[in-house]
């Protein structure tokens, strides 16, 4: 049974898996457990006047009970560990951050995001860098099958960058840029929030990842460099 949202980007099936399997993990666990413990009251229920016994765990018919499911359980810990593992490596590791095609940088402000591309000199933090600033109806425009690098900071308080279809949530911090990568698989319009209390208003921080093709993301950047559809951000 799967319920988590479409994956749009190339490490969200990944990061998925490994929910998926501490979750049935987990599941599975509860329903043994609660159902051990249920079934122990109401067999005990039955007897009347019984009385309670005093265990040690000496032996091993009773301390069989600890000693299985402690092994179980650490067994199925080794399990997602190997799992994360593999998926963080393939996400995170800086030396095997893939080589990317393009730079955004994003910008977490009270309320809204905001999003830089790099101006006609094709390079990003350089003096003719564009930014769309368009309150909460700003979207981030990424080309589909491609790897962008997205160099994430904050204006003012910790924002946390938040698209769920991506599979991506970072934390931003005024003063830092960190930098991650997508490489989205899928066209469409995704939300993009914060997921950091940030405010009164965090709770309508709310923006949108546009996935295009790549011949719209060339018209867009076209149109970004001969200064359409561009709002200045206000301070
Ligand atoms: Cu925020």
């Amino acid at each position: 049974m799967s319920f988590l949202p479409e994956a749009y980007s190339s490490v969200a099936a990944d990061i998925y898996g490994v929910f998926y399997l501490i979750f049935y993990i987990v599941g599975i666990w509860f329903v043994v457990t609660l159902g051990a413990l249920f079934y122990g009251v109401f067999t005990s229920l039955k007897k009347q006047g019984g009385k309670a016994q005093y265990i040690t765990g000496d032996d091993w018919a009773q301390s069989k009970w600890i000693w299985i499911p402690l092994i179980l359980v650490f067994m199925c810990d080794l399990l997602i560990d190997v799992k994360t593992a593999n998926v963080w490596t393939k996400v995170e590791i800086a030396e095997k951050m893939p080589q990317n095609d393009y730079d955004v940088k994003i910008v977490g402000r009270q309320f809204q995001w905001e999003f830089t591309y790099p101006g006609p000199d094709g390079k990003l933090f350089t003096e003719d860098d564009i930014q769309i600033a368009d309150g909460n109806d700003g979207e981030l425009v990424l080309p589909v099958g491609k790897i962008t690098k997205l160099h994430l900071t904050a204006a003012d308080v910790l924002h946390s960058f938040f698209v769920r279809e991506f599979g991506f949530k970072q934390d931003v911090i005024p003063g830092r840029i960190l930098t991650r990568w997508v490489e989205p698989i899928k066209e469409g319009r995704i939300e993009l929030t914060c997921a950091e209390i940030c405010g009164p208003n965090h709770g309508t921080m709310r923006n949108w990842v546009k996935v295009v093709s790549q011949e719209e993301f060339n018209s867009f950047i076209k149109n970004l460099n001969s200064g359409k559809k561009v709002a200045m951000a206000t301070k």
